[in-house]
């Protein structure tokens, strides 16, 4: 496979389901047996004696203060849009085609931003705890810094990503374009819990409003009940502060909660009675339904999968034995199971789960295949710890319709040309 997909070797494992899914546990057991009878190693007699190469001649580049990939990776790149006529609102996409693993390195991670990137300077930001409360509270980013910390790997997807496949026809985007707002970090900051405690939380407080500090003062209503359960006040992420783009100073994390409730530059939590009904929950992120009614504050993101690689714009290199690999997430919990398709859903196999399978994260899916070389439709279908499963597209749009773009988490599918080709395709 080009592009860097890995490919495995020959083996004579047996067919578990369909159009030539093998046994996941190949990856372990004969994993380096399949690798060693592929024949994609070169013979070392035949490429001769290790030559001193060029960068080994003279003295490398110096040391630089902040490091940046190899300028042989820039194609790893976001993707990004704004709506005409305007500067800041849209989005940039993550690479997830691109990447391995399940972190998403920070000048990777997807942005969605209503009104740009607001410049703040972190010695005069506040974030203000007001409303339903004892004594209204003031932090700079100072005095965070100094409350116990904690720190948690979790996914944030927007609510609208994958919007495109509630349209007829399958939209000819890859995993980038139609997935990518989508990306998993490890989040440090403080529990909200705390600051609201010593607040001081009335008994009549119900929900919180979270307010961000850009020129879109986005802002949402929030169940008192999460922010008191999991919620943090972020300052750091993957170990470095929060990017400017994902909330810097400080962003509200709400592991597994729809992308946009996670508020970015927060500088306010009101506690509220009830919802505040802002812009933001009224005008946008309800899921309209068929009947004309719409589904308001619909939180947790339900399960959902996607296989990374391979997939569109990536190609197989003829007939053999190739690595699928993909995502799951649930905001219900843990990924219990992905089960995988190269038959467009007529039989399924078991993928292997990748360790760490944590919470409100991206889970890692393999699974070994065998291409016949003929035409294939590759799906994944994950099972979160509730026991829900992530339901086929038509299943999805027969409950909801397909006048929303929110909570698309329908299962994507892959067409696989005789060429090696891949494109999407409604299975
Ligand atoms: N203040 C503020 N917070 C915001 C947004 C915004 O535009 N302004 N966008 C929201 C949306 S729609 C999403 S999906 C997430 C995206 O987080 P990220 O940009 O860090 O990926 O931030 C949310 N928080
Ligand atoms: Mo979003």
């Amino acid at each position: 496979m080009r592009n860097g997909i890995r490919r495995a070797g020959k083996c004579d494992l047996q067919p578990v389901a369909g159009n030539g899914l093998l046994d996941r546990r190949a990856l372990f057991r004969a994993g380096a047996a399949m690798a060693a009878g592929a024949g994609f190693a070169r013979s070392a007699n035949a490429t001769g004696p290790l030559q001193i190469e060029p960068w080994m001649r003279e003295v490398g580049a110096p040391f630089v203060p902040y490091g940046q990939p190899s300028h042989f990776e820039n194609k790893v790149a976001r993707i990004f849009a704004t709506l005409p006529g305007t500067t800041g609102t849209g989005a940039s996409r993550t690479p997830l085609h691109a990447l391995e693993g399940t972190i998403t390195p920070n000048g990777l991670h997807f942005e969605r931003s209503h009104d740009g990137i607001p410049e703040i300077d972190p010695t005069a930001h506040q974030l203000l705890i007001h409303g339903l409360v004892r004594r209204p509270l003031s932090f700079t980013v100072e005095a965070l810094s100094r409350y116990p910390t904690v720190s948690r790997i979790a996914f944030i997807e927007c609510g609208g990503n994958g919007g495109a496949l509630y349209q007829k026809s399958p939209v000819q985007l890859g995993v980038q374009g139609l997935h990518g707002l989508l990306s998993c970090a490890e989040w440090t900051g403080v529990p909200l819990a705390i600051l609201l405690d010593e607040a001081g939380v009335d008994p009549k407080a119900r929900w919180i409003l979270a307010e961000g500090a850009d020129a879109a003062s986005m802002s949402r209503s929030v169940p008192l009940a999460k922010a008191m359960d999991d919620a943090i006040v972020a300052l750091y992420q993957n170990g470095e502060r929060i990017r400017p783009g994902n909330g810097y100073p400080m962003r509200l994390l709400l592991p597994g909660f729809e992308g946009n409730t996670n508020v970015k530059w927060l500088r306010r939590i009101k506690l509220t009675d009830g919802p505040m009904m802002t812009k933001d929950e009224t005008s946008k992120y309800t899921i309209s339904l068929p009947d004309g009614k719409a589904q308001q504050f619909v939180f947790p993101i339900e399960a959902k999968s996607v296989i990374t690689r391979p997939s569109p714009g990536l190609r197989l290199d003829g007939a053999g034995v190739y690595e699928i690999s993909g995502l799951a997430w649930s905001g219900y919990g843990r990924i219990a199971k992905v089960d995988v398709s190269a038959d467009g859903g007529k039989s399924w196999a078991p993928a292997l789960l990748q360790d760490p399978v944590l919470p409100m994260a991206l889970t890692r899916f393999r699974i070994p295949w065998q291409w016949n070389g003929g035409a294939a439709v590759l799906q994944s279908r994950a099972e979160d710890e509730s026991g829900y499963v992530q339901p086929t597209r038509e299943q999805l749009i027969a409950e909801r319709g397909s006048k929303t773009i929110f909570h698309y988490n329908g299962i994507t599918s892959w067409g696989v040309s005789a060429n090696g080709e891949l494109a999407h395709v409604y299975a």
